[in-house]
């Protein structure tokens, strides 16, 4: 249950944390947001926080592509939603929405000379996809936004609305999740996840150029394979039919975590099956966001004092 938010500068009571329907991002999607996952790790008794300062600096970045100031700096933001957590007292996973916006009241499509507002809030959060061992997905008929339309590499509300339509149609036709093509027709992404191949053992994901969000958990993904595994990773554009042909296929992001896709557009990816590499990345994934690989506990924040 959410009891509280950080809204207008302070820790409040999540009722007193509301926007007028004047709001300029409500009108005009002029916001730019995280989501960020907290992992209970049960027997240290600890939640920590995935990769917060990452998530931060990203939306700093997001912000100054859609002109939003804020006066806070990346470890202020995490001790913020440190606080906010501990106030929360979660003793389980849990998700943190941090969410900037255009603030002012009234009308006028512009970016500049608008008032600027931080909100964020945290609820409990477990699957994002039901079937995380084998989803069903499709290529999407919506075309990825282009970054002179607007810029994907921002994690901007109102792109979203590119992901809600892909995420609906693929959902009330039968499918798990979309695979979002580029107007040029090369893959770029899920409806909210970064994707990756496996080909002749070799994990490949499209470039930052190929309008994705310059995910997190991509990054990590690629960290992991090189670094503890020795998979070689290529960042390259990848063609539709290469989907059919790849022996393994994932998405990866906060919230989906790591999930292998079973099918595409009908065909098995491989075996239809996990394959090997997507396992070992999966496992080991879930064990380092849960503190518990010691070269990389310095990517968990710990939220409670011991
Ligand atoms: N691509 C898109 C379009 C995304 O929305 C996301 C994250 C990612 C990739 C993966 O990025 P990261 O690994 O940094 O999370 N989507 C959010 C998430 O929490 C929002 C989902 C509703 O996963």
């Amino acid at each position: 249950m959410t009891r509280y938010a950080y809204f207008g500068g302070a820790i409040v009571p999540i009722e007193e944390a509301k926007v007028s329907i004047m709001t300029h991002g409500l009108n005009y999607g002029t916001g730019c947001f995280e989501g960020i996952r907290a992992y209970w790790n049960d027997k240290e008794e600890q939640l920590y926080i995935f990769r917060p300062a990452e998530h931060y600096e990203r939306l700093l970045r997001s912000c100054r592509i859609i002109r939003i100031s804020l006066p806070h700096s990346v470890e202020e933001l995490v001790t913020i939603t440190v606080d906010l957590l501990r106030q929360e007292g979660f003793r389980e996973d849990s998700y943190v929405r941090p969410l900037a916006y255009k603030s002012s009241l009234g009308i006028g499509v512009r970016l500049h000379g608008i008032e600027d507002s931080l909100a964020i809030f945290a609820l409990p959060f477990g699957k994002y996809i039901e079937s995380e061992e084998g989803a069903r997905a499709c290529v999407s008929s919506w075309r990825r936004m282009d970054d002179n339309m607007a810029p994907a590499r921002a994690k901007l509300t109102g792109i979203y609305v590119n992901s809600a339509l892909a995420k609906s149609e693929a959902m009330e036709n039968g499918f798990d999740e979309a695979i979002v093509l580029n107007q040029d027709g090369h893959v770029s992404e899920g409806s909210a996840e970064n994707l990756f191949i496996v080909r002749d053992g070799i994990l490949v994901t499209p470039p930052v150029t190929d309008n994705i969000l310059e995910g997190i958990t991509r990054a990590t993904v690629i960290e992991i394979a090189r670094e503890r595994f020795g998979i070689p990773v290529t960042e390259r554009t990848i063609d539709r039919s290469e989907l059919y042909v790849a022996d393994e296929c994932f998405f990866c992001g906060t919230g989906v975590q790591i999930v292998a896709i079973g099918e595409i557009d009908r065909r098995p990816v491989g075996t239809g099956k996990m394959g090997p590499i997507t396992r070992k990345l999966r496992d080991f994934y879930f064990s380092l966001v849960r503190g518990n690989e010691p070269k990389y506990q310095h990517w968990c924040t710990p939220v409670y004092r011991k």
